[in-house]
């Protein structure tokens, strides 16, 4: 990646990637180069075996208020249909294949709810809001915030957030089951980290088909999934790190994972 201005990329805890979203004068605006940078960031992280887990983050003020409205001001149909490249940073983002957890604060609004929606775990410290206001616009949420939402919250809250445009607190984000936890703001970042560490200590295959697996909820058939979640289990006898964690369990020691 060529020296990223809209993202800021640090390595704080052994095995966990941090990426934060660094627009702060523009609330975190997902303008075009942001949405590039965190798809090359994800790539690359992705490909680094010694990346387990991303966490993913914005600011005090906001996680991300949305697309950046000014920058989709004056756009045609054609060229919003015609933006392969957008569509790709979306696609490297809910295709992310290692656990991925959101730190919010602030707004998640929009797209920034929307990419909130692309981790597999969301910390949120009190006082962060989440809302998809794009009927505001005349629009409607166009990476997954019909469809994402829908499968986290149900129709219900999802109907009311996407047809009024309002926010929802942090407090209802949790009980909706939007979001996996609420810390004091400060800690939110901490929170992530912490649980961003414990999942890098376990065995890196197990966790990726887990994660794998859980997705697989939203998208197949139960008896499918079933099938899907049992060929996976079976998968994982084949690894080292499954006989080293039986082994370790056995041995009343720490397992030492090598991720294979
Ligand atoms: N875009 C551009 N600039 C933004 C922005 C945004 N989304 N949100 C805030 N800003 C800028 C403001 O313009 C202001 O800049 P200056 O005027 O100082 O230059 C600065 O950030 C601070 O914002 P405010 O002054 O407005 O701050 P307030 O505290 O008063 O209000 C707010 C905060 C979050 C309530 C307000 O800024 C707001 O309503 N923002 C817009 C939220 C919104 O409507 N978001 C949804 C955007 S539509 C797709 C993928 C994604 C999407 C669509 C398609 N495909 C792959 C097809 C996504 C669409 C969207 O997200």
């Amino acid at each position: 990646m060529n020296n990223p201005t809209d993202i800021l990329v640090e390595n704080p805890k052994p095995g966990v990637r941090l990426v934060r979203l660094n627009r702060p004068a523009a609330l975190n605006a997902l303008r075009g180069r942001l949405l590039e940078e965190l798809a090359a960031a994800l790539t690359e992280a992705g490909e680094d075996d010694a990346v387990r887990v991303v966490v993913l983050t914005g600011n005090d003020r906001a996680f991300a208020a949305g697309a950046d409205i000014k920058e989709m001001a004056d756009r045609t149909v054609a060229e919003v249909l015609g933006m392969d490249r957008r569509a790709a940073c979306w696609l490297a983002y809910r295709r992310f294949p290692k656990p991925m957890i959101a730190a919010v604060n602030g707004f998640a609004l929009g797209g920034g709810c929307e990419l909130a929606m692309c981790a597999d775990i969301i910390v949120a410290g009190e006082g962060a809001r989440f809302g998809q206001p794009e009927v505001n616009l005349g629009l409607i949420p166009g990476a997954g915030g019909t469809q994402r939402l829908t499968r986290a919250v149900g129709k219900a809250m999802a109907m009311k957030m996407v047809l009024t445009g309002e926010t929802i607190d942090a407090r209802a984000a949790l009980a909706a089951g939007l979001i996996a936890e609420i810390a004091p703001p400060e800690l939110a970042l901490d929170r992530a980290l912490e649980l961003a560490e414990l999942i890098a200590a376990k065995a890196p295959i197990a966790v990726r088909l887990a994660k794998e697996a859980v997705l697989k909820a939203a998208e197949m058939p139960l008896e499918a999934a079933l099938d899907h979640e049992r060929k996976l289990f079976a998968l994982l006898f084949a690894t080292e790190d499954r006989r080293e964690g039986v082994a370790a369990f056995i041995e009343k020691r720490k397992p030492s994972f090598v991720g294979r």
